[in-house]
């Protein structure tokens, strides 16, 4: 490509497309948090792991490798480990590497960061079948053939099902139930509900990552969508809303606002929102319960001392 030649714009996503503009026309105006993770957006997600502000990851890590050894002695040997996300983390390491397991199958929608961490993982466990699966996992999917027989072992850390509305987690934590099948069991980690002093720097760190984080869901609109979205006048909000029991991202428009996106117009007054992201917190009671209605009984549960995340083994 010659200097002056612009890049291509990426081609964009027809359910991005449909969920930005079926969103900016709605109200309250809401997008979905799934759009946030363009490349921009997952690196960023990475650096938010690694904040000070942002417990989850290294207490669920910590947490993690306390468990394992328990995990073990509870799922046996031999199970095919079905992770739900692609195992970019350091989290699937620990658990792979604790519990003897027969294959591992990471799950994901994104074939680049699928095959990139899949990859990534057999140069670590060299004699275990690694089998990556391309899929929407909030629909039951078909595992391979080359497991069949071998029971299994879910796995869904990070608490990204508190990133859904509790009944569409119920239908979520049903469907891997169906794919998963007879016998199988299920470690997931759920953040729980703590102050509101803890929660909201969490979501609004000190050195603004979360802020651009949300923001780069602007930029992807202008990039992708031919959008014209000033992003500069809009200010990452997180607020708790208690009666939801969950963390809400908003962008804010600072004065009133015009844009199109796909060729279609748009207005914002001062000081409304667009709503782009939920992070339910649940109590230890409502964890478990939330598991129950989804189909799965808990058999083991951790939590570090100040019960501020928890990691649930579970079977169908
Ligand atoms: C991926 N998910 C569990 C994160 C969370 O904590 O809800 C996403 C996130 N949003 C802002 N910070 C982190």
């Amino acid at each position: 490509m010659s200097e002056h030649q612009a890049a291509a714009p990426a081609a964009a996503d027809p359910r991005f497309r449909a969920d930005v503009l079926a969103g900016l026309a709605m109200r309250p105006r809401a997008i979905p948090a799934r759009w946030f993770y363009d490349r921009r957006g997952s690196e960023l997600f990475e650096e938010i792991t690694r904040l000070p502000e942002y417990y989850p990851t290294r207490t669920e890590t910590a947490l993690l490798h306390r468990a394992v050894p328990e995990v073990a002695r509870l799922c046996g040997p031999g199970r095919a480990v079905v992770e739900f996300g692609s195992g970019s983390s350091a989290k699937t390491p620990i658990l792979l590497g604790g519990i003897a397991p027969a294959a591992y199958v990471p799950i994901d929608i994104s074939g680049d960061f699928l095959r990139d961490s899949a990859a990534e993982l057999q140069q670590a466990f060299p004699t275990l079948p690694v089998l990556p699966l391309e899929a929407d996992f909030l629909r039951p999917v078909t595992l391979p053939g080359a497991v069949d027989g071998q029971p299994k072992l879910g796995f869904f850390p990070g608490s990204t099902i508190g990133n859904m509305e509790p009944l569409a987690a119920v239908d979520l934590l049903r469907a891997m139930r169906g794919s998963l099948g007879e016998g199988a069991q299920l470690l997931i980690g759920i953040d729980r509900v703590k102050p509101e002093t803890v929660l909201v720097p969490a979501y609004d760190d000190a050195q603004g990552v979360t802020a651009a984080f949300n923001c780069n869901l602007l930029e992807r609109i202008n990039r992708e969508l031919e959008g014209t979205i000033p992003v500069a006048h809009f200010v990452h909000r997180a607020v708790w809303n208690d009666a939801a029991s969950r963390i809400e991202m908003h962008l804010e428009a600072r004065r009133d606002l015009r844009f199109t996106v796909a060729g279609q117009s748009f207005e914002i007054g001062a000081g409304e929102t667009i709503h782009t992201e939920n992070s339910h917190k649940y109590g230890e009671r409502g964890a478990r319960v939330l598991l129950r209605a989804g189909g799965w009984t808990p058999i083991g549960e951790w939590s570090d001392d100040q019960g501020w995340f928890a990691l649930i083994l579970a079977e169908a």
